[in-house]
């Protein structure tokens, strides 16, 4: 045994953060997603199962993101400690450690969506540089040790420290001094791994705000939105009653709740933005940006939400879309038949998959270009998105889209239906009571219950309320300005003294109204009554 076992694990995780600052170093050239964390983590976004995810997401909420990155870092450093450890034994068996890493690192970056042969730099150099790392703490300590027979733990640490004095430190300390020279070094050495860890936390941090910085947000402040040529309906004042807590009828930009897959938010430059619009068609077409804004433009308010929104959830929000309509593109491309399904592929290679014949039936489908007023916020998917009106977003609301292909349903399945969800989901009939909140105390007597509903493209026509699970009481609906967005409701609730329950349900435009069956989300979007308890003194 020839170094600590704990200055060899100290040594293994500084080597780790020695190559994971060098490598998003090199990320700030070849990019933020070739970056091995980056990757590592894109790769397990894409394949975790589905009930892990909804774990994660379940635990971590909207940090799933950060959760998953500080697990990687945190399971990097548990490996990177034990081939520390080995290498204190064996140099050789820690570079056998690093290339290990540096393959899967590698492997990760070059499998990515748009990779190119560059996107393996970061993990090479941050692999040279931990094999770099690891000589410069060990290689003395090593040989050192070898020459010496220790045979504790203990002694081996002394040992090391012994080394530490002239290898790391260089100080030329006396090799034969007393005990006390000797931990003296020792501290000497470990000083030196963590300065080593410190400094390339601080060098790959700098480095990752620095690739990230270089984003598209000057570009797209500078992106003038055409006018419409189809503006969207005024909004009635009727339509949002404007109570706390209720969710307005228009959500603004900053409050549209975000999902998607990408770890590192895709920055779309909208000159050289193109989409290309191919498979079988029977005249492939390709857009630049400027000539999508030349066609006629549609703006329309459009409900989105999630397939994962769970009864009562907050993943659903209402915009004024500003776009081309698809069904427009789609006829200049001319489909052929039997080309069921509309592929749309996001820049960082996400795709879902949705009914040719939904997006040539009428509705105001959009790829939208602006999103309540402003070019689309880079989140959301700039420069260019699709919104379909009825259908839940992963099977409908591409961002940073850059293909529409035609195929069909037979021959291809999007990212979300190869992990379990369905091939086509039109949004199921909901409702949710906002006010009062969930567990909330209210005063008796005449109380406000408001909340919201929704049915894209086929729209609320009714509201019912009920109060522990007595008659269903009709509430009033609020004024909306087409079928395709949510409506609010509410209802005078007399409130007597104690415990109660209210559930909410809603009827849709075809006269269905709403299941009281609870289904989870997977495979096709949630059911059940929203149902909320509140004590009222
Ligand atoms: N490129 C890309 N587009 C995507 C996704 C994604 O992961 N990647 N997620 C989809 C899902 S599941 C939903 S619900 C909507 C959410 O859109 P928002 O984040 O603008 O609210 O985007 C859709 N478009
Ligand atoms: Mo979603």
């Amino acid at each position: 045994m020839a170094v600590g076992r704990r200055f060899g694990a100290l040594a293994g995780v500084a080597a780790a953060a020695v190559a994971l600052a060098a490598a998003e170093l090199v990320a700030v050239a070849t990019g933020p997603r070739s970056a091995p964390l980056v990757a590592v983590g894109g790769v397990v976004v894409d394949t975790v199962p589905e009930p892990v995810k909804a774990f994660a997401i379940e635990v971590f909420g909207f940090y799933d993101k950060i959760a998953l990155l500080v697990g990687t870092v945190l399971l990097l450093a548990a490996f990177a400690a034990l081939v520390g450890v080995a290498a204190g034994r064996s140099l050789r068996a820690g570079y056998a450690g690093i290339a290990l890493f540096g393959v899967v690192g590698v492997a990760a970056a070059l499998t990515r969506p748009g990779a190119t042969a560059l996107s393996a730099l970061p993990a090479l150099v941050g692999a040279g540089a931990a094999g770099a790392a690891l000589w410069l703490l060990l290689r003395d300590r090593v040989i050192a040790g070898t020459a010496t027979d220790t045979g504790t733990d203990a002694d081996a640490d002394a040992t090391a420290g012994k080394a530490a004095g002239q290898a790391v430190d260089g100080a030329g300390q006396a090799v034969g001094g007393a005990g006390q020279a000797v931990g003296g070094a020792e501290g000497r050495g470990r000083r030196t791994v963590l300065a080593m860890i410190g400094g390339a936390a601080v060098l790959g941090l700098g480095a990752r705000v620095l690739s990230t910085r270089r984003d598209v947000s000057a570009v797209r402040a500078g992106v003038v939105l055409p006018a419409p040529a189809s503006p969207a309906p005024p909004v009635p004042a009727g339509a949002d009653l404007r109570l706390p807590r209720l969710a307005p009828y228009v959500t603004d930009n900053a409050s549209f709740y975000l999902i998607d897959t990408a770890l590192v938010v895709p920055q779309v430059d909208p000159r050289a933005w193109r989409l290309r619009v191919h498979g079988r068609v029977r005249r492939p077409l390709e857009l630049t940006f400027a000539d999508l804004l030349a066609r006629p433009m549609v703006e329309r308010h459009i409900t989105l939400c999630c397939v994962s929104n769970e009864v009562g959830g907050d993943l659903i929000g209402n915009a004024r879309w500003l776009g081309v309509p698809v069904r427009d593109l789609l006829d200049q491309a001319e489909p052929v038949d039997g080309a069921d399904q509309v592929v749309s592929r996001s820049v960082d290679g996400w795709t879902c998959g949705t009914p040719t014949a939904v997006l040539r039936d009428g509705r105001d489908a959009l790829l939208a270009v602006g999103m309540n007023g402003e070019p689309l916020p880079v989140a959301h998917g700039f420069p260019v998105r699709m919104v379909t009106p009825g259908l839940y977003g992963y099977v409908s609301a591409c961002k940073w889209l850059v293909e529409l292909e035609l195929t069909t349903f037979a021959e291809f399945d999007a990212y979300w239906v190869r992990r379990g969800w369905a091939q086509q989901a039109a949004v199921k009939t909901q409702s949710r009571i906002d006010v009062p909140r969930r567990g909330a105390e209210v005063a008796s007597g005449p109380t406000m219950v408001a909340g919201v509903a929704w049915a894209q493209h086929r729209g609320i026509i009714r509201v019912e309320v009920r109060v522990d699970g007595g008659e269903w009481q009709e509430a009033t609906l609020a004024e909306t300005v087409s079928v395709d967005t949510w409506r609010q409701w509410h209802w005078v609730w007399p409130a007597t003294p104690g415990r109660h329950r209210l559930s909410v349900r809603a009827t849709d435009g075809t006269r269905q109204t709403q299941t009281g069956m609870l289904s989870a989300p997977i495979p096709d979007g949630a059911t059940g009554w929203d149902t909320i308890e509140v004590t009222v003194a």
